[in-house]
């Protein structure tokens, strides 16, 4: 009789066992180990939980288990993501009311997470839109608005015209919405800001030392983006005013031909009167402010611009008139808003001087001359930009120096004469956190006409989220909250005069930049976070999620974490020690979406396969960190393997506790690869000893066995514990400790996964010169270095001309000479 591989049955069954013995659950305030093993919380969407999240919390969960058989107290915590636009505007599509919507779509996804069979924490539970989280939102947001972290400014914004709603710089993704994909346009408006630039340096800086996937520091390192350079200042011919440009090139200082201006630059206003083609300028201006960042900066070949007529910049380098041009393509709020244009060297600027036919200056060339210089036409003028460094020429005394130390040079000498200062820019800009919508926390601001903006009282929060029965957002610029008088009404908190209440909510971001504080504390309702819990179980040990949250959720935690170790409410300055981005999850190597109606469905898999082999089959697709496709003719060969698993336990010869060198090497291998995700080689280790297990008589050890069923039990939680209570344990009822996930992780003796060695014979024209000792894979790049490296070997080799090299894998290699 074989052992019939039923997982509807026994994953229900299981499951249930687990909750009721708490077997998952940590106490977090005796735990000697703490490890907080933290996934992306997910957002609880009406489809239910998407394969994608599936994917994730797998190869988290896995981890997790792993750790937890290491003896570690691995708290692995879950909760809800589930304010926002996106909820909100599925409420709106469905004509259900966010307040009753959400809370049916997080019953749901509770029961989808369930049926993972993952070791999930529930007591811990987070649910962003709860009152007992929100409060503490506000709470945040008031101590940001006390450090000076919280500003209001005027601001040009983008603003989405479909969600009818501003949204921060991360949320722009190639100038659309990153929620509904719509085009964004630029607003001026008064919002609330959060200064992350303040941790622009810190930000970057620590990129050097946290644990972090390569890819997602890049990103952010881009994000933040550095740029240290010169602000030259440009006299105005026959004016007071003068014209600051930022630069990182200032060693090109001698070709700057012409000065450019971002079209919101205040000189234009300053210098009005001067400008004899005012009309046509401010045309100009208003024309661009119709257009996105993103179609101003693209490399269109066409760059727009318009000079301004009846005024001059001197160039302070060689005192020469330069013309000034207002061009959007200049960016006002990165820099100073303006620029020196030198064509000769900046492409951008070249296509821009033969447009407007201005003269082109060269400066540099480069140091070595077989390099190719900038690209000339046959009438002799520059077809392409020199953007390298080099030599300085046409550049009065500074000629012949090096680039890099003319930057330095020229700075200095400019410096000098207080026409110019070293300067570092950020391309960050802060984080723009008010939403005119309804489906969030409110901003707990009041606005009085003698007191200005004060922030509510700590002791007056939560500020409540009012049941608005038309949700909707009007479009006309302000949250629907704005047309509840109830709401909008209030007490000045500093003279208790009548006020008003700010109506704009809080960026779901803001939510989910701090609940991995929350989650440890939950069972306080009067502070946002405990101290003890905190020190104990913070920085997270290691955090798992998506690549696309790299300048946004990541980013904003990183700051809120920052912002709250600064005011000393907390110790550290990083929230997740250790962070890795899983790979993207394909079908047919397409994205899967809902519009191209590929979208998996894991109900339908559980169901039909079971918990164990979805979980397997996402992982073995390749490597977590990079991702998988998804084909449906793939799943059955995971499942036939479990069933193997299932089969090979009546074969063992349970007398026999002797284990074998596969079971050693498996051990070491599939260690290995769990402490670095590498999840689908752990799994082929795992079928090779299966395979053997149940084919090689010698291999059918119960030792070996239990070997099989611990290295299985991150993977496929269900089955190993049942094959483990019914063919190890052998006691009908369930003990804790009994459980195959509170057996100690095993460990391999290191003598028997030795690899193979060998003797690799030497031979020069078929003649046996020397043996030296190789692994037996060596490979035959390998043996021939080893070999060339003998000094025996030379005497019949060096001053001879190899002429081919013969390589016998296991055995030998033959030069012949
Ligand atoms: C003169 C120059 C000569 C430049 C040259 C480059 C090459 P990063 O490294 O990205 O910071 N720039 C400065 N402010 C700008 C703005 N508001 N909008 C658009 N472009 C701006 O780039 C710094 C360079 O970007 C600066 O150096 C400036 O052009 C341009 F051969 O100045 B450069
Ligand atoms: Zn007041």
């Amino acid at each position: 009789m074989f052992e019939k591989y039923n997982p509807q049955q026994i994953e229900k069954k299981w499951q249930k066992i687990w909750e009721e013995t708490k077997l998952y659950q940590v106490d977090l305030k005796a735990a000697k180990k703490p490890y907080y093993n933290l996934m992306m919380f997910p957002y609880p969407s009406a489809e239910g939980l998407h394969v994608g999240n599936v994917y994730a919390f797998t190869g988290s969960d896995i981890h997790g288990r792993f750790r937890r058989m290491q003896g570690f107290d691995v708290f692995e915590p879950i909760g809800f993501d589930a304010f926002g636009i996106h909820s909100e505007n599925f409420a709106i599509k469905k004509g259900i009311h966010p307040k009753i919507l959400i809370k049916r779509n997080i019953t749901h996804f509770k029961q989808q997470l369930k049926n993972l069979g993952c070791i999930f924490d529930w007591k811990h539970e987070v649910d962003t839109t709860n009152l007992n989280y929100y409060k503490w939102t506000q709470w945040l947001f008031l101590q940001l608005f006390k450090a000076g972290l919280a500003v209001r400014k005027k601001a040009p914004v983008d603003w989405c015209p479909s969600c009818k709603t501003v949204l921060a710089d991360e949320q722009v993704i190639s100038g659309r919405c990153e929620r509904c994909d719509s085009q964004v346009i630029q607003k001026e408006n008064e919002q609330w800001f959060l200064k992350i630039t303040d941790f622009a340096e810190k930000l970057l800086k620590n990129l050097d030392w946290i644990d972090w996937s390569e890819k997602t520091k890049f990103t952010q390192k881009n994000w933040i983006g550095k740029s240290e350079g010169t602000e030259i200042k440009f006299p105005i011919l026959n004016s007071v005013l003068s014209i600051d440009v930022f630069t990182t090139r200032s060693d090109t200082l001698f070709g700057c031909t012409y000065l450019v201006l971002s079209p919101e630059h205040s000189v234009i206003e300053n210098i009005k009167n001067q400008i004899s083609n005012l009309k046509s300028v401010e045309k100009y201006v208003e024309n661009s402010k119709k257009k996105t960042e993103t179609e101003r900066v693209l490399e269109v070949k066409e760059k727009t611009g318009i000079e301004l007529k009846g005024i001059k910049a001197v160039n302070p380098v060689n005192s020469r008139e330069i013309p000034i041009f207002v061009a959007d393509y200049v960016l006002s709020h990165y820099g100073t808003g303006a620029i020196m244009a030198v064509p000769a060297h900046d492409q951008r600027d070249l296509d821009f001087a033969k447009r407007y036919n201005l003269p082109v200056i060269e400066t540099i060339k480069p140091t070595f001359k077989k390099e190719k210089m900038s690209v000339e036409t046959s009438d002799g003028r520059l077809e392409t930009a020199y953007e390298e460094d080099g030599i300085l020429f046409n550049s009065g005394r500074f000629d012949g120096l090096d680039s890099q130390i003319a930057r330095e040079r020229i700075t200095e000498w400019l410096a000098k004469k207080g026409q110019a200062k070293k300067a570092i820019h950020y391309k960050l800009r802060d984080w723009l956190i008010s939403r005119q919508r309804y489906w969030g926390a409110p901003i707990p601001m009041i606005f009085c006409k003698t007191c200005g903006w004060q922030p509510v009282l700590e002791e007056d929060l939560p500020i409540l989220l009012p049941y608005v029965k038309n949700f909707r957002p009007k479009g006309t610029g302000k949250s629907p909250l704005a047309s509840v008088v109830k709401f909008v009404n209030a007490k000045c908190p500093e003279c208790k005069g009548p006020a008003k209440r700010e109506t704009d909510v809080c960026d779901t971001f803001l939510d989910s930049a701090w609940y991995f504080l929350r989650y440890p504390s939950t069972d306080f309702d009067n502070k946002a976070f405990d101290d003890e819990m905190t020190k104990k179980w913070l920085p997270v040990a290691i955090y798992i999620g998506g690549q696309e949250h790299a300048v946004l959720h990541l980013m904003y935690s990183r700051f809120v974490t920052m912002a709250l170790n600064s005011l000393k409410l907390i110790d550290f300055e990083e929230p997740f020690k250790k962070f890795r981005a899983h790979g993207l999850l394909t079908k047919n190597n397409t994205k899967m979406s809902k519009s191209k109606g590929n979208v998996v469905n894991p109900d339908e898999y559980y169901k039909k396969f079971g918990a164990d082999t979805l979980r397997m089959y996402l992982m073995f697709l390749g490597p977590f960190e990079q991702g998988g496709d998804w084909q449906d003719s793939g799943i059955m060969g995971v499942k036939r393997f479990l069933e193997k698993v299932c089969n090979s336990s009546e074969k063992i010869d349970k007398t026999n506790n002797g284990t074998t060198v596969l079971a050693h090497q498996t051990i070491k291998k599939v260690t290995e690869d769990l402490e670095n995700l590498k999840y689908n080689t752990a799994i082929s280790a795992l079928m090779i000893f299966t395979n053997k297990i149940a084919d090689d008589p010698k291999n059918q050890t119960l030792a070996n066995f239990k070997t099989l069923l611990l290295l299985l039990a991150p993977f496929a939680p269900h089955l190993s514990e049942e094959l483990w209570q019914k063919y190890i344990i052998k006691n009908p009822e369930f003990k804790v400790q009994n459980s195959v996930h509170s057996h100690p992780w095993p460990k391999y003796d290191s003598k028997l996964v030795m690899e193979e060695r060998f003797f690799l014979v030497i031979q020069v024209n078929g003649k046996v010169r020397d043996k030296i000792e190789a692994k037996i894979d060596i490979s035959e790049k390998k043996a021939k270095a080893l070999a060339l490296s003998d000094k025996k070997m030379w005497k019949w080799i060096v001053g001879r001309e190899i002429k081919k090299v013969i390589f016998v894998p296991g055995k030998l290699i033959n030069f012949v000479v």
